[in-house]
């Protein structure tokens, strides 16, 4: 498992978060219980099985809800 920081664009209202949450839950390889949407400093921290799922996914997948990812960060 592999732990990633995906800054965002400023999120305006908390449904916001709820949406990036369920959008990312969607997605398989990315650890349930992991997943925080930091509402003020507009971050999303989660961990992730790297041989099931990438960055990339992530962010098309919140791209897909309406919402800009800025950077991507991936520690060990
Ligand atoms: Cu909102």
């Amino acid at each position: 498992m592999k732990k990633a920081v995906l800054q965002l664009e400023t999120l305006v209202c908390p449904s916001c978060s709820m949406k990036i949450e369920g959008a990312l839950k969607s997605i398989s390889g990315i650890d349930k219980e992991s997943i925080s949407v930091l509402f003020n400093a507009s971050k999303v921290k989660l961990s992730f099985d790297e041989t099931q799922v990438n960055v990339d996914a992530m962010k098309a997948a919140i791209n897909k809800v309406g919402f800009e990812v800025l950077k991507m960060q991936v520690k060990e």
